[in-house]
């Protein structure tokens, strides 16, 4: 009886949103805890190369290819004082924020609000000379991921995007070419043990963020140009979007 106790403690429990009604839940389900599992995985056991290096910040990537196209797989590793994993993920999955620290961002729409904790988005990017503009459709779902079995790792939050389609927004007929991406955001607050008789306060907690990114360009675009744009767009992007978070809660109450 207590070996199945031990059992049935491993298996991350059903979340309760709305968003299980809908038709996509089967593939967000799968795919959010497929990203889970795949962005815990420790860097050594892949053949990642460093290719970006930044105080606490690393980045890591695989050069690969797929029909042609550079589709590169990315992990990314850093350190954040003063937010925790619940913070930094909202602001990565709220519409609200994302002006704010999406550089590449030219438009962005919610085309489906399927729960609180699940959108589709369609965004279209900053055209890079000489390739055509890009644009995305993908689900975004942000989730707190409790895991029993890991005392190291409560309070583990996870955004996911996939790419998907929309009757209403087919893929390729303007002047954007559609990209395909597979995104996650794992985070995990840290806390120091505050002094007796003392409040938690910024200064003790830190987060824990991991990020994998693997993005189709869909179509044509010079692998150099890519490449280049990849080493420079990551960094600035991991920077600019930890940055902005530490600014957006460090006034407000922290939210674990
Ligand atoms: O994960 C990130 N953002 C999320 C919320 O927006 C979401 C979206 C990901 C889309 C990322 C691809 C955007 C590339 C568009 C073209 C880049 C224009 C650069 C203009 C420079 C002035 O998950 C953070 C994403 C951080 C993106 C870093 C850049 C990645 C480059 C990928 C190149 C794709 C193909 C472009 C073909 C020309």
């Amino acid at each position: 009886k207590d070996r199945l106790k031990q059992k049935s403690a491993a298996i991350p429990s059903a979340p309760s949103t709305p968003a299980i009604k809908h038709r996509l839940w089967p593939e967000i389900d799968r795919i959010t805890l497929e990203q889970l599992h795949y962005a815990r995985l420790e860097v050594g056991t892949g053949s990642w190369q460093l290719f970006a290096e930044d105080g606490d910040m690393r980045m890591y990537r695989r050069e690969e290819e797929a029909d042609g196209l550079v589709v590169d797989p990315l992990k990314a590793c850093h350190v954040v004082k003063g937010v925790t994993g619940h913070e930094v993920c909202k602001i990565f999955f709220s519409p609200e924020y994302r002006s704010g620290w999406e550089a590449t961002l030219e438009d962005m729409t919610v085309v489906e609000n399927i729960s609180n904790d699940t959108l589709v988005f369609l965004q279209t990017h900053k055209r890079i000379w000489p390739a055509s503009q890009r644009d995305a459709l993908f689900w975004s779902h942000i989730r707190k991921v409790p895991d029993e079995q890991d005392v190291e790792a409560q309070d583990l939050w996870i955004v996911c995007n996939q790419s998907t389609e929309h009757p209403e927004y087919p893929a390729n007929t303007g002047k954007c070419v559609r990209i395909y991406l597979t995104v996650c955001l794992v985070c995990q607050t840290l806390v120091n043990p505050p002094k007796e008789n003392e409040e938690i306060n910024r200064e003790d907690i830190t987060c824990k963020i991991t990020y994998c990114s693997v993005v189709n360009p869909g179509g044509w675009a010079p692998a150099a140009v890519l490449r280049a744009v990849y080493k420079r767009e990551y960094p600035k992007f991991l920077k600019r979007f930890t940055n902005f978070c530490i600014d957006q809660c460090k006034d407000k109450p922290i939210e674990f």
